[in-house]
């Protein structure tokens, strides 16, 4: 990156208040400004913009406890906690790329989710044509279906995964439908999208009534590992081993928060007591530093069953993790 870079970055984040004053609001006092992601700049022209963070206000994908579909609003807000550097790896994303909120998908007909699915893909079909890495922000765990289709159709290979989360979301279908928050990467492997033995699974611990899903993904190759095995291992290990299965393909990094343990985020829409800690999930993630991303999201977080606000706090904090990784593979 040279001088040059730098001023582009710098002018992408100033802004003017209506007295005429030149500001950058990130830099400014947390508790001011409209609550947009990371107190980033609410950008639409993609020209512009490097890192596209997304809401995906949708949970018409939800299996049980209805209201993700509130999460990005509560993840905006709770963003405002984040600083510009990341204390522990040293990055600064806002130096290395510009960063913009670009707004919410727009859903046509909220009571029919074959269209939410399409409309999610039109969006991010036009985020990856713009050549912007996206991080979303869900929405239920259905939403990562379309996010990936669209994703992959421009790419000559199937992605590798990393995908962080209690369930295996690779179970068939829910009342009669394949589409939902518990099939996203059944359907993403079905349709090669995804590369199968590519992908790691890392947390996995809650099934219902069957363990089709578990079975699947073991069935097709994925590196399925149980919370169990997650505390037997070590996070470091769990990251030597999702950098070893990724190598330098194209990846792309999901974060359900029911990975993490209801202590941390009580607040999704099924939880499962006996999960990943936030600091694991921290340490984790930034092992992954230097990988070939090709975007993330951050999904699954539930403000009505959120009262104290824990849950979209921590979702806030593992999109900035995620925001990081995405900004050095910008810079790099
Ligand atoms: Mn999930």
């Amino acid at each position: 990156m040279d001088d040059g870079d730098e001023d582009r970055i710098v002018d992408f984040y100033r802004r003017t208040n209506i007295l005429g004053e030149s500001y950058i609001p990130m830099q400014g006092l947390r508790h001011t400004e409209i609550p947009t992601f990371m107190r980033a700049p609410f950008v639409t022209d993609l020209e512009q913009v490097d890192i596209g963070i997304i809401g995906i206000p949708y949970d018409g994908g939800l299996t049980f406890r209805t209201g993700a579909r509130h999460g990005p609003r509560e993840v905006r807000n709770q963003s405002s906690v984040m600083r510009s550097i990341n204390v522990a790896t040293g990055a600064r994303p806002y130096e290395q790329a510009r960063i913009a909120d670009v707004g919410d998908v727009q859903f046509r007909n909220l009571f029919a989710l074959e269209e939410a699915i399409l409309d999610i893909e039109r969006f991010y079909d036009a985020i990856a044509e713009a050549g912007v890495i996206p991080l979303g922000i869900g929405g239920d765990h259905s939403v990562t279906w379309p996010i990936l289709k669209a994703l992959a159709k421009r790419q000559n290979e199937p992605l590798a995964l990393i995908h962080i989360d209690a369930h295996t979301d690779t179970w068939s279908e829910f009342t009669g439908s394949k589409y939902h928050h518990g099939a996203p990467f059944r359907l993403a492997t079905e349709a090669g999208v995804i590369d199968p033995k590519r992908t790691i699974q890392i947390g996995i611990r809650g099934g219902q009534n069957f363990t089709d899903g578990l079975d699947y993904s073991r069935d097709k190759g994925m590196r399925v590992i149980t919370i169990e095995e997650f505390e037997d291992l070590g996070w470091q290990a769990v990251a030597r081993e999702a950098q070893r299965l990724v190598a330098d393909r194209l990846v792309y990094l999901t974060f359900d928060i029911d990975g993490l343990d209801p202590a941390y985020a009580s607040g999704t829409g099924t939880p499962e007591p006996g999960g990943i800690t936030m600091r694991e999930a921290q340490r984790l993630l930034r092992e992954f530093r230097g990988l070939n991303f090709i975007g993330g999201d951050l999904v699954e977080v539930s403000p009505p069953f959120d009262p104290s606000g824990t849950t979209a706090l921590n979702g806030a904090t593992i999109a900035f993790e995620i925001l990081c990784l995405l900004a050095e593979k910008i810079a790099k």
